[in-house]
């Protein structure tokens, strides 16, 4: 190591010892940042990943275990992972500048809370364009009874061999060089914009369809699939090879059972629990991911003891449909607020700027915004309405929300943390403001958001640590 380095890693970890881990009460589970090799379309492909010292990547625990963590950041740059979809004391939700300082390189930050419920989440760093270099992982919470159904973790991504930072400032030109034309994102009628960023890969476990996962069940047996859309940017449509599958649960939390007859739509950051049920004999079952508005996919193949398995053309015959709000309509959840009217209700316009590449809510570009305020102990909604012609999954941190509107309709829909907001669409949620903190709430679409699409949701009453000013 030479002068220089040495003193900026002995400066960094200075700099960690301000944030030093709680006092554990046992021994917490290590998760360490590092880059790793993965091969992609027959290349090498250095990228991020959050794994644990014995090589699995993410976490999978008991729900009645804490959740105990130390993150040790060993990559050469700030980071800090945001538990996607748990409800942690927000000074723990892993979000820079909002709920803490970032990680410096070469320190180590503690986690230590109770978890709340169980289900299918993830892991993502919320510093830059970390995420798109698979800074992510699988976070498993398992119900306090085990189930003997085999389980199944999907995990998709979608890669580029770019540099992010050149993609983004390409983005922000090409935008630029738009702006004597009138802008897309803001003509009624027009055809809805798709995809901001053309992909080298889509990624299932780490593998393309090339040589996708193999992964063993049992002829006349159950799977429960666990599906994450950990992509940057990518809207999926998901198959199930033929199976019957039924839908369990969405963004961890539970949906009365709906059988899946045609493909599923899962939005950037969302989740899925399918049950599939594999017939008797041998077979092989790809479970597909395609790509929104392009003939790209990923995915895995289900396979018996010695089912012939067929290569699969990683394109499909024809481009998808863009997602629509079809499904998010008829799920009902089987954990749904109290039915109650909102003590609080707050408009929040999506917006964007193509001239510059800029996105917006509440007219408003991140860090440059005036916080959401709430009070504790009252049921909030909020309601999002998409001016643009582009998609934006929406997520709240820190909360469990309802889906209660699509447009002028009002229902009782699903319980999650992610929501898509199709172009031009307006969607409402609800919920109850039960976790004091200072909360982000921003698009999961990883451009829109480094382009200024968040805000903050503040409770009433909480002091402003020294870290955000
Ligand atoms: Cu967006």
């Amino acid at each position: 190591m030479d002068r220089r380095s040495f003193l900026k890693s002995a400066a960094a970890v200075a700099a960690g010892a301000l944030a030093p881990p709680p006092a554990f009460a046992a021994p917490p589970t290590i998760l360490n940042l590092d880059t790793r090799i993965i091969e992609v379309n027959g290349k090498a492909a250095s990228v991020f990943g959050i794994m644990q010292p014995d090589g699995t990547p993410g976490l999978s625990i008991d729900v009645t275990q804490p959740f105990r963590v130390e993150v040790r950041n060993n990559l050469d740059r700030i980071s800090l992972i945001h538990w996607h979809g748990l409800t942690p004391p927000y000074r723990q939700d892993g979000v820079p500048y909002v709920s803490a300082p970032p990680i410096p390189a070469g320190a180590a930050q503690g986690y230590d809370f109770p978890l709340a419920f169980s289900g299918t989440f993830w892991m993502h760093s919320h510093v830059g364009l970390q995420e798109q270099e698979l800074l992510s992982a699988p976070l498993i919470i398992h119900e306090a009874t085990p189930s003997s159904t085999q389980e199944v973790v999907v995990m998709l991504h979608d890669f580029t061999f770019e540099n992010p930072d050149d993609i983004f400032a390409q983005l922000r030109n090409q935008a630029g060089k738009a702006s004597a034309q009138p802008a897309a994102m803001t003509m009624q009628g027009a055809k809805p914009d798709l995809n901001d960023v053309d992909y080298d890969a889509f990624l299932a476990n780490d593998r393309t369809l090339a040589d996708p996962a193999i992964v063993k069940a049992d002829p006349a047996s159950t799977v429960r699939l666990r599906i994450i859309n950990g992509s940057a940017a990518s809207n999926y449509w998901i198959s199930f090879g033929g199976l019957r599958a039924t839908l369990v649960a969405v963004d961890g939390t539970g949906v009365q059972p709906m059988q899946i007859t045609s493909p599923l739509p899962l939005a950037v950051a969302q989740r899925a629990d399918i049950l599939v049920d594999l017939p008797s004999g041998a077979g092989a079952y790809p479970v597909l991911a395609q790509v929104e508005g392009k003939r790209e996919r990923s995915g895995i193949v289900l396979a018996t003891t010695g089912a012939a398995i067929a290569r699969i053309d990683p394109l499909a015959a024809q481009p998808s449909p863009p997602l629509d709000l079809s499904l998010e309509r008829a799920l009902v959840s089987t954990e749904p607020l109290a039915p109650k009217p909102a003590d609080i209700t707050r408009d929040v316009p999506l917006t964007g700027d193509m001239a510059a590449y800029v996105w917006m809510m509440n007219n408003q570009v991140y860090p440059n915004i005036t916080p959401i305020m709430v009070t504790a102990n009252r049921r909030v909604e909020l309601v999002m309405q998409n001016k643009t012609m582009m998609s934006h999954p929406m997520h709240l941190h820190g909360h469990r929300f309802q889906v209660v509107g699509i447009d002028a309709d009002r229902f009782q829909g699903a319980v999650r943390d992610t929501v898509l907001v199709p172009p031009q669409k307006t969607v409402a949620i609800a919920f109850e403001s039960d976790n004091p903190g200072r909360w982000a709430f921003h698009c999961h679409n990883l451009w829109h958001l480094e382009a200024g699409m968040m805000t903050v949701v503040d409770y009433e009453g909480i002091p402003m640590p020294k870290y955000l000013g």
